[in-house]
C-alpha cells in the first residue's frame, strides 16, 4: 500500500545491465558522453535525466513505478494525512526529518522553511531535522557519521525527548545510509509513539545488504521490516528509483526528487490544516504536475545556462573560482551546491563557494554560528566583500542569485562592488510580476538569466513559490557546478572518478568504479585503492587487515586516491609514477591514455 518507485529509462530495467549494483549506482546511458560533450549538449543531458524523474511509462515493468503512479501518489496522501493529523493536534508532537549529506540538506532546507512559516502564522513550529555529522555537515561534507547506525538512534532519541507522536521521514537516496537504518530500527521498537516513513530511490530488494558494523541488522533488513509493518499499515515507506547523471551522484536528482516529494507530502498536509483543502489524490497528482512544469520552465534556457557552465569553466581552468551570492534560501542552495563539489569531483574548497546574505541568521540552523569553525564556515556577504573581493579578478566568475522579492538595492549595490573588480558577473534571478526597472538591474550584469514564473503555478501561495524558486536555482547550480567540472576533465564517462572515499559505500563504489575501467578483480581494484590510501607501494599487513572504517578515515585526508590507482591497475605503474601523470594531465582520461601509450 506504501510503496512507490520512480523508474528510470527502460534500459536499466534489463537484468543484465549492471545486474549487480543498486539503481541509484547504475550508470545512465543519457550521460555516457558527457564527458566528450559541449556546454549545451552537457545542458541537454542533464535535462533528460532530470525529466526522468517525471516520466510516466514504467515500460511494462510492474516493479518499477513512476512518481505519477497511483501507488506512489497513494503513499503521498496517506503521509500527508499523517502531517495534517500533527499539525492539527502539535502538543507533545514532532515532524522529523532526517538523512546524510544531500539528503540531511534538505531535511534542513524544508524544517526550517516550514518552521518559519509555521511561527509567521503563530503556530507551533513542530518540524526538526537531522544530518549525520550534525549542522558543520550542512556545509561540508562529514560522511563518516553516515556509517554509524547507533548515532542516528541516539540523535533521534534526543530530538524526541518527551514527544508522545513523531512523525519520522528518514532519507536515504540509495537505501543504503547505516546512520538512517538505525533511526528506523529504533522507531520500528517504539511503534507506540513513532510512525517511520522511508524515502529512497532502489527497490527493497537493491537496499544495502553489507553488514553494519555493531548491529545485528543491515539496511535492506530494516526495509523489509519496514515492508512488513507496512502491511499492518502501522508505517509507511516511500520508495522509489532514479539512476543519476554521473553515477552514484544522489546530490541531483536524488536530491532533486526528495524535495519534490517532501514539499509535496508536507505542503498538503499544511493545506489540509490551516486552509481546509483535504487531501485528495487529484490534488497530489496536481501537485506534481507543478513540479514538471518547473523543470520545464527552468530547462527552456539551455543556451544561458550553457553559457554559465561555459563560463564557470573558464574560470576553473584558469585557476580562477566561481562564486555564488545569493538572498535568502536561493544562497543556501547556492553554498549546498558549492560544498558538494568537493567530495564529488575532487574539488578545491576554494574552487566553487557559496554566500548568503545574513549568513547564519539566514540559515536560522540548529547549532547557530559556526563561522569560528574555520575557512569552510564563512559565509556571510560581509565575509565576501571583506575577504574574496579585493583579490577578485576577471578570471573568476560571480553569480548573483536572487528573486523580484529580494531587495534590489541592495543586489544593485553588491553588483556594482564586484564589477569594480570584474566584469565576469551573471545572475540568476526569479521574476513573477516583472521588475518595474528591469534594464537598470541588467546593466549590472554581463548576462542575466531571467526565470519567468506564471502565476498559475502558485496558487497564490508564498511557500510554494519560494519552493520552485529553490528547486529551479538547484537545478541550474547542479548544471552549472557538474558540468564545469565536466568540460575540466573531472568525470571519467559518468563516473565521479575523483570521488572522496569517506565512508563504507563510497569505499564500495570505489572499488566498483576501479572494477568497471580496468577490468581487474575485485581483489587487486581494493588492493591498489588501499596502496593509494596509505600511500604505500606495498601494503602491510596491518594495513590489509584493517577494517573499512579506518581505511576511510585514512582516505579522508588524501586526495585523488582513485585516479591514483586507477592509473595504476591501468600501467602497472608505481605510486610516485601515476602521481606525476596525473600532475602532467588535468584531464584524468588522458593521465589514463598517456600512462597506457607507454605500456
Ligand atoms: C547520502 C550521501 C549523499 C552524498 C554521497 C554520500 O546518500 O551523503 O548525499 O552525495 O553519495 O552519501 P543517501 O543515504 O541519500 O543514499
Amino acid at each position: 500500500m506504501f510503496d512507490y518507485r520512480i523508474k528510470d529509462m527502460q534500459h536499466w530495467q534489463h537484468s543484465s545491465y549492471e545486474p549487480y549494483l543498486p539503481v541509484t549506482e547504475k550508470s545512465n546511458p543519457i550521460t555516457r558522453d558527457i564527458d566528450k560533450a559541449s556546454p549545451k549538449e552537457i545542458v541537454e543531458m542533464l535535462q533528460k535525466c532530470d525529466a526522468e524523474i517525471f516520466e510516466r511509462t514504467s515500460h511494462g515493468n510492474p516493479m518499477y513505478q513512476t512518481l505519477n503512479s497511483s501507488s506512489v501518489v497513494q503513499t503521498i496522501v496517506d503521509v500527508s494525512k499523517r502531517v495534517e493529523v500533527i499539525l492539527k493536534d502539535p502538543e507533545d508532537s514532532l515532524i522529523v526529518l532526517s538523512g546524510c549529506g544531500t539528503s540531511g540538506r534538505v531535511a534542513f532546507l524544508l524544517a526550517t522553511s516550514l518552521n518559519r512559516w509555521l511561527a509567521s502564522q503563530h503556530q507551533k513550529q513542530i518540524y526538526s531535522y537531522i544530518i549525520a555529522g550534525g549542522d558543520k555537515a550542512l556545509l561540508t561534507s562529514q560522511e563518516t557519521p553516515e556509517d554509524d547506525p547507533l548515532l542516528g538512534a541516539l540523535t533521534l532519541g534526543k530530538v524526541c525527548v518527551g514527544k508522545k507522536h513523531v512523525l519520522f521521514i528518514g532519507i536515504s537516496c540509495g537505501l543504503s545510509a547505516p546512520f538512517v537504518a538505525g533511526q528506523l530500527d529504533f522507531c520500528l521498537r517504539n511503534l507506540e509513539i513513532f510512525t517511520p516513513v522511508l524515502i529512497g530511490f532502489n527497490p527493497v530488494d537493491m537496499a544495502r545488504t553489507e553488514p553494519i558494523q555493531t548491529c545485528s541488522f543491515h539496511f535492506k533488513e530494516v526495509a523489509e521490516r519496514m515492508n512488513e509493518m507496512q502491511k499492518q499499515a502501522k508505517g509507511l515507506r516511500a520508495q522509489s528509483s532514479s539512476r543519476e547523471a554521473i553515477s552514484g551522484s544522489s546530490r541531483m536528482k536524488g536530491g532533486s526528487a526528495t524535495k519534490i516529494i517532501l514539499e509535496t507530502i508536507l505542503l498538503a498536509g499544511h493545506e489540509a490544516a490551516y486552509s481546509k483543502k483535504a487531501v485528495t489524490f487529484n490534488g497530489i497528482l496536481y501537485s506534481l504536475n507543478m513540479f514538471e512544469k518547473v523543470h520545464q520552465i527552468t530547462y527552456s534556457q539551455t543556451k544561458e545556462l550553457a553559457a554559465l557552465v561555459q563560463k564557470a569553466a573558464i574560470s576553473l581552468r584558469k585557476k580562477g573560482h566561481v562564486y555564488y551570492l545569493g538572498w535568502q534560501t536561493l544562497g543556501i542552495i547556492g553554498i549546498i551546491d558549492a560544498s558538494e563539489c568537493i567530495p564529488t569531483f575532487g574539488a578545491g574548497f576554494e574552487d566553487i563557494r557559496g554566500f548568503v546574505r545574513s549568513g547564519f541568521s539566514e540559515m536560522n540552523n540548529k547549532e547557530g554560528d559556526l563561522s569560528s569553525l574555520g575557512p569552510h564556515f564563512i559565509i556571510d556577504h560581509k565575509d565576501f566583500v571583506d575577504t574574496i573581493l579585493p583579490n577578485l579578478s576577471d578570471n573568476d566568475t560571480v553569480i548573483f542569485l536572487y528573486s523580484e522579492n529580494d531587495d534590489l538595492n541592495e543586489v544593485s549595490v553588491l553588483a556594482k562592488n564586484v564589477r569594480q573588480r570584474t566584469s565576469n558577473l551573471h545572475a540568476i534571478a526569479h521574476e513573477l510580476k516583472g521588475l518595474s526597472d528591469p534594464e537598470r538591474m541588467r546593466s549590472h550584469f554581463m548576462t542575466v538569466l531571467t526565470i519567468k514564473w506564471p502565476s498559475s503555478l502558485y496558487k497564490h501561495s508564498p511557500v510554494l513559490m519560494k519552493q520552485y524558486w529553490e528547486l529551479s536555482t538547484k537545478w541550474c547550480l547542479n548544471v552549472i557546478s557538474t558540468g564545469a567540472h565536466v568540460l575540466i576533465g573531472k568525470v571519467y564517462m559518468n563516473y565521479m572518478i575523483d570521488l572522496r572515499v569517506t565512508n563504507s559505500k563510497l569505499y564500495r563504489r570505489a572499488i566498483h568504479i576501479l572494477q568497471r575501467f580496468t577490468g581487474s578483480t575485485q581483489a587487486q581494484c581494493e588492493t591498489a585503492l588501499l596502496r593509494a590510501i596509505y600511500d604505500v607501494e606495498e601494503l602491510s599487513d596491518e594495513m590489509s587487515s584493517t577494517d573499512v572504517t579506518q581505511h576511510t578515515l585514512v582516505a579522508n585526508k588524501r586526495g585523488s586516491v582513485v585516479p591514483i590507482a586507477l592509473v595504476m591497475l591501468q600501467s602497472r605503474r608505481t605510486i610516485a609514477e601515476a602521481k606525476s601523470y596525473l600532475d602532467a594531465y588535468s584531464v584524468i582520461r588522458d593521465a589514463v591514455a598517456a600512462c597506457q601509450r607507454l605500456l
